[in-house]
């Protein structure tokens, strides 16, 4: 009896310490550091009080933030599940096959590496799998809607690797599968990576795996902008066409981080670096202790919570209205004269020539603009764009903050209007520099601010 009552005790105890390490964080940091506290807080106003058109930005649940703020922070331990270089690891193995069990169901995957600190360290990983310092990646051009890591030569990759680039079509904008396959013939790559940063059209992941077989190069898809959508069913998956797929996990609504994923390739056995294995433990092998050593243990429980959460048909829903929002957007602004590069989407994202929309307009003047009224985009380099990068000659807008935000169809008329009037509004004074009244920015500011009001951040 004594002794049952003294077990309750003890269990309680225990959990009034586990609760009050976790409780009150944020009131907790106020008493240690108010200048972090305020400038924390300052950001999260920013956010609930602007319009945030961010296509590579989502917001996680606070169940993911939670995950992100344990105790879970401190641990240390190299290697994977079940191999540990460290003791003490008996929990955090339990928490990552529960992470690598949830992302396969997500994506319908074979294999899963929760691994990556980010989407760059996924295809730093990958990159370093598949390939020898020099040999030859071929990868989608960066001002045509690829990314760093695939091989700009500012990047890691650009830097060991010999890297050869395809481009969109000069006219459509789309990407030209022909021409892709005379240029993999041509050059002979040992990888071709596809997905990107800027791009607003499916990707026929079916085709890049035809060119890859024929030229006898892997295929890497990065698919950080559109996994969400392929979560959803709203966008092909790579999974079986792809020797690796990767993917920043803080895009599609998760914590910051990355993942790598693998279909019916991931037992393919292959030599690399001399020594032979399946794919899938070459990338372990290149994971850890190639190029990082611990993982983010707090990340990773954090992907599992947000893998769990990608299941529920909610999750789903609002994929749909991402695009469908993204669909009337880059319709209304259309309609209202804007040069939107291929004429609308397919994804969450608009790609706005802001140079052919109006004479003069700069994507950076474009984006400075915008944010002093309250709207915020990306500037972004375009395919065939004559202007410095810092400049650029248009805007990327995407929607899935203000869906996640609960905002539709009718609030896409709203932001589209407010753009319009901006931009239209605005005077132009150089590539950078710009001006704007006091009492138009105030009118539009308070638009804005009402706007957002009605759909609060939870
Ligand atoms: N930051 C992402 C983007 O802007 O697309 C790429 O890493």
């Amino acid at each position: 009896m004594w002794k049952n009552g003294f077990e309750r005790v003890e269990v309680l105890m225990e959990r009034l310490s586990f609760q009050s390490y976790h409780q009150g964080l944020i009131e907790a940091l106020n008493e240690s550091d108010a200048e972090i506290y305020e400038l924390i807080k300052a950001e999260y106003e920013r956010l609930q009080n602007t319009i945030q058109l961010l296509a590579a930005e989502s917001r996680c649940s606070r169940a993911v933030l939670a995950a992100l703020g344990s105790v879970l922070q401190n641990k240390t331990s190299e290697g994977f599940a079940g191999a540990r270089l460290h003791g003490g690891s008996g929990v955090i193995d339990e928490i990552e096959r529960l992470a690598v069990d949830r992302a396969k169901e997500a994506f319908g995957a074979r294999y899963a590496n929760v691994q990556p600190h980010s989407g760059t360290t996924a295809n730093q990983i990958a990159i370093n799998t598949l390939l020898e310092p020099g040999e030859r990646i071929l990868s989608m051009g960066l001002q045509h809607g690829g990314h760093y890591s695939h091989g700009s030569a500012d990047s890691l990759a650009g830097r060991f690797f010999d890297v050869e680039q395809y481009y969109v079509d000069p006219k459509s904008f789309v990407l030209d599968y022909e021409s892709i396959r005379d240029k993999a013939l041509k050059v002979r790559p040992k990888l071709i990576i596809c997905g990107g940063s800027a791009y607003t059209r499916t990707i026929s992941f079916a085709k890049f795996r035809e060119i890859a077989d024929e030229a006898g190069a892997f295929l890497l898809a990065d698919i950080s902008h559109i996994s969400a959508l392929v979560i959803a069913g709203l966008h092909p998956s790579p999974l079986d066409y792809a020797h690796i797929t990767t993917t920043s996990t803080y895009k599609p609504g998760g914590p910051r981080g990355g993942l790598i994923l693998m279909g019916r390739d991931c037992e393919q056995e292959v030599t690399v670096h001399g020594k032979s294995g399946s794919m899938w433990r070459h990338i372990e092998r290149t994971t850890f202790p190639c190029i990082q050593g611990t993982p983010y243990l707090n990340h990773i429980a954090a992907k599992a919570v947000f893998f769990k959460e990608v299941l529920c048909e909610q999750y789903r829903a609002r994929q749909l209205g991402v695009v469908e929002n993204a669909r009337r957007l880059a319709g209304n602004l259309v309609d209202m004269g804007y040069d939107v590069l291929t004429g609308g989407t397919d994804n969450h994202m608009i790609l706005i020539n802001t140079a052919n929309s109006r004479e003069g307009l700069t994507g950076l003047v474009a984006q400075r603009c915008l944010e002093r009224c309250g709207i915020v985009v990306d500037k972004c380099p375009l395919a065939f764009d004559e202007k410095e990068p810092a400049i650029t000659g248009g805007i990327r807008l995407g929607t899935p903050i203000v869906t996640r935000n609960g905002m539709g169809i009718e609030e896409m008329g709203r932001i589209s209007g407010l753009v319009d009037e901006i931009l239209r509004t605005v005077e132009i004074v150089g590539e950078s520099e710009y001006r704007i009244k006091g009492s138009f920015e105030g009118h539009i500011k308070t638009q804005v601010k009402d706007l957002c009001s009605k759909f609060p951040i939870r």
